[in-house]
């Protein structure tokens, strides 16, 4: 062992002997326990970022620690590849994406392996590799089969910048989460997939997962927005169709004063015709092109709206009501038509103070309030008695639903129903760097999904990237012309490809058989490994990925294919890398290399700091001074480690604890297996659980300076130490347990035991405080009552000394930590 803490040397010998021992390669082994963790993987941007860093060395500091525990542990690494800048690289630079990705991903897997992270590299996925996206083509295809993919022509986001349709969730306060510019709409043809048949199991599992965050569940929960209420059928004179309303206040239907529609309502132009209203609504329509939706539901927003020329009637007391088109109602939720009721709505309100239409109370708040209903200055939405409701009058309002309800469904013009904020999974993009959607269109047979044994269908070379329009794959000369699968006639193929996010909503079940070229992965396998026992990433994904990998396992598993519903058993949301109390980002200059710190501290060090300055969920601030002491804390361990390795040469770690000092050091170690073993597992508590290691190495430095020593336990103390440390900071760790004379890797060692019986202390160290200032330190012995423990501080000589001349007035004893003395 060197007499000096070189970690450049150290690392580097570490990283090529796992390397060449093949360390990390995991295969399925029933006769151990098996445990599956996996950290989000990254997309290949170049560079790792200390977000990366931070993720990864939470998820290695598990992976070691379950190794030495015995489990069979898979932790597997990989590239979510496809997407936007690769592509944005080749318009620039016009260098092929591919090429550009390839070399990303080379420098960021050095990085890994720099970082000493312990993947099983044969398990190595790239989602843009054919060998990737084969499978992704095939799982569409079964979607499709299933009737669970679909083209329809819809109004899009469209981001005229980067030329592409955005999700609805990729739309941020109205503008292109990529770029930051204002999102505009555009007709197109697109592939969906039904999310929503999956709604309600998406919702309801979340009470199956106890291992996830309540926060990202409540995010999940408010995503899908599951609404229950009913529809109600109002007729429209001199028109044969009846509005139907989706309402989940059906106690406030006597209420009702007006009626609104989406303006893009299907009705809409077929409604007005005839009634002289034509040319308003026109030009109302025009106004509203240039307002996304998100803008729409935005509760700032100025409501406006037109008279279409017509009236419904109110099924309910005949009452005639005006029908208008409002900017405020949206055509994709519920059934674009809604029931004005102003008096206990806020946007109605608004909307019938503009126009001036009847406030009709339905609902009085409980006696005592100081409302007036008849008098509203804005809308009343509590809960309260139904009035002005015919023979529903003086029922509590909320259970009145119930009755209305019934009451409508009886004379046929109302049912019970349910809603859903989510929406279908919008997945086409006009985009070259992403998975063809394998589909064929034919005249004769519509769209036919590609034959299975013609999969992969690959991205062609042969493509213009101009940036702009259409997807790139329509300049290919030879990608669209093809035959149909099912008839043989001429046929064109889609030249959309999949939204990224497919891509990453079965990676997980990859990695279970990744190298398999017969199917996407193999049954056996993926039951043996599934679920994810332990799935770490950043709280941003809370809402899409981990939605859609939900949606993805659970149609596979419905399929036969997947053999859990749930993919991810217990989830971990690491908290954001700061630097001045902000993000690190290029745009403030506040970012901290990863590779700068490798090269003047090394990795181990890097580690030790990310993992010690805060506990995995929370915030961590970056500091230059924190990181230099976690390098100057590796750098004593290793000169004491060096030092005992040649005083304890040959001698055994057996031992029995004698003097006060044995004890003490004896304690120490034992709490320290203690504080790691439970800290790391149950509780993700790694800064907690090194200061318990730092403790034990202050307790060794004291220990090895004393007269009478005893170095068996000496010995015992040094290999575990190195065991206890091994998850944290592997290389050092390596090199200490060679130089302490152990053959091959600690990471074949066992994790160490403690001995409850040195966990019991038989003497305590009291704090002496007089009028709150710490003044002494007293030995007492343990489990003594308050008076006697009193007593024996109080007797101490050095006590006696400092109370010298004064008078006490109070004492207030902490039995076992701390006597308060009151002096004048
Ligand atoms: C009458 C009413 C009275 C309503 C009242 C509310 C309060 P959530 O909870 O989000 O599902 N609504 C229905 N479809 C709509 C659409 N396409 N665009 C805009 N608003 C729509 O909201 C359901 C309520 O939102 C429905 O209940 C409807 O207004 C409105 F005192 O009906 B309500
Ligand atoms: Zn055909």
């Amino acid at each position: 062992m060197l007499q000096q803490y070189d970690f450049k040397a150290i690392e580097e010998k570490w990283e090529k002997y796992w390397a060449d021992e093949d360390m990390f390669r995991t295969v399925e082994d029933e006769s151990k326990e098996k445990f599956y963790l996996l950290e989000m993987f990254p997309y290949p941007s170049g560079k790792l970022h200390m977000g990366h860093v931070r993720n990864y060395s939470i998820g290695d500091v598990l992976a070691r620690y379950l190794k030495m525990n015995g489990y069979n542990v898979l932790h597997p690494m990989g590239w979510d590849s496809f997407g936007l800048p690769a592509e944005n690289a080749a318009i620039k630079h016009g260098i092929h994406p591919a090429v550009w990705t390839k070399d990303n991903i080379g420098e960021m897997r050095n990085q890994l392996k720099r970082l000493g992270f312990s993947y099983d590299w044969d398990r190595e996925v790239a989602t843009c590799t054919p060998e990737y996206y084969r499978w992704m083509q095939w799982i569409f295809i079964q979607f499709f089969n299933k009737g669970l993919a679909y083209k329809k022509k819809n109004a899009v986001n469209w981001c005229p910048s980067c030329q592409t349709v955005l999700a609805n969730e990729q739309v941020v306060e109205g503008c292109c989460e990529r770029c930051g510019t204002a999102v505009g709409k555009k007709e197109l043809s697109q592939w969906y997939l039904k999310i929503t048949d999956y709604a309600d199991r998406l919702l309801s599992n979340l009470d199956k997962l106890p291992g996830w965050p309540s926060k990202v569940k409540t995010m999940q929960k408010n995503w899908i927005g599951k609404s229950t209420g009913a529809e109600v059928d109002f007729a429209v004179e001199g028109f044969d169709k009846p509005m139907t309303v989706f309402t989940t206040r059906v106690d406030t239907l006597f209420g009702v004063t007006f009626m609104v529609m989406a303006p893009e309502h299907p009705f809409v132009k077929e409604m007005v015709a005839g009634t002289g209203q034509e040319k308003a609504v026109e030009e109302f329509l025009e106004k509203l092109q240039h307002l996304s939706d998100i803008d729409r539901t935005s509760t700032t927003l100025e409501k406006e709206g037109v008279f279409t020329g017509r009236y419904a009637v109110n099924p309910v007391n005949g009452k005639k009501i005006p029908i208008y088109l409002a900017n405020y109602v949206l055509i994709n939720y519920g059934t674009g038509m809604v029931m004005g009721v102003p008096a206990h709505d806020e946007r109605d309100f608004d909307f019938a103070t503009k126009y001036g239409f009847d406030i009709i109370p339905v609902v009085e708040p409980p006696e005592g309030s100081d409302i007036d209903v008849n008098d509203l200055k804005e809308a009343f939405v509590a809960e309260g008695r139904l009035i002005n409701s015919g023979e529903f009058d003086g029922m509590d309002n909320m259970p009145a639903q119930e009755k209305i309800i019934a009451m409508l469904e009886e004379k046929g013009i109302g049912k019970r129903s349910v809603n859903f904020r989510l929406r279908d999974w919008l997945i086409s993009r006009q985009r070259y760097w992403g998975t063809p959607i394998p589909m064929v269109y034919c005249e004769h047979c519509g769209w036919v999904p590609e034959k299975e044994e013609n999969l992969p269908i690959e991205l062609p070379t042969d493509v213009v990237f101009s940036g702009k329009g259409e997807s790139p794959l329509t300049t290919s000369k030879t990608f669209m012309q093809t035959t149909c699968p099912k008839c043989g006639a001429p046929a064109t193929r889609e030249t959309d490809t999949m939204d990224t996010f497919l891509d990453s909503s079965w990676y997980f079940l990859r990695y279970c058989d990744a190298r398999n070229d017969r199917e996407a992965f193999a049954k056996d396998k993926a039951k043996y490994w599934m679920g994810v026992d332990q799935y770490i990433g950043g709280v941003e994904h809370a809402i899409l990925h981990l939605m859609y990998a939900r949606f993805f396992t659970m149609v596979l598993y419905d399929l036969g294919y997947s053999p859990v519903e749930e993919p991810f058993t217990n989830l971990l949301t690491q908290g954001m890398v700061l630097k001045d109390g902000s993000k690190m980002s290029k745009s403030l200059g506040n970012v901290v290399s990863p590779e700068e710190i490798i090269a003047k501290y090394g990795a181990d060090t890097a580690r030790l700091f990310i993992l010690f300055a805060a506990p995995p969920e929370k915030e961590l601030e970056w500091s230059d001074t924190g990181v230099e002491g976690s390098y100057r804390f590796l750098n004593r361990v290793y000169r004491l480690v060096a030092e005992l390795a040649e005083l304890t040469e040959g001698i055994p770690a057996v031992y029995t604890p004698e003097g006060k000092d044995d004890k003490q050091l004896a304690y120490a170690l034992n709490s320290a297996v203690k504080k790691v073993s439970e800290d790391v597992q149950k509780r993700f508590n790694f800064n907690t659980a090194i200061s318990a290691i730092m403790e034990l190495v202050n307790e060794m430095y004291r220990y090895k300076e004393l007269e009478d020593i005893n170095l068996g336990l000496l010995a015992d103390c040094a290999d575990k130490l190195v065991l206890l440390l091994a998850p944290f900071v592997p290389h050092i760790c390596e090199e200490m347990w060679q130089g302490l004379g152990h053959e091959g890797s600690v990471y074949e060692a066992e994790w160490p035991k403690y001995n409850e019986s040195a966990l019991v202390k038989d003497s305590v160290e009291i704090v002496v405080q007089i009028n709150g200032k710490v003044k002494e330190r007293v030995e007492t012995p343990a489990g003594l009552d308050k008076d006697a423990f009193a007593q024996i501080v109080m007797e101490n000589e050095k006590v006696k000394a400092l109370l010298d001349g004064k008078e006490v007035v109070k004492i207030i004893p902490v039995p076992g930590k701390l006597l308060n003395l009151v002096v004048k």
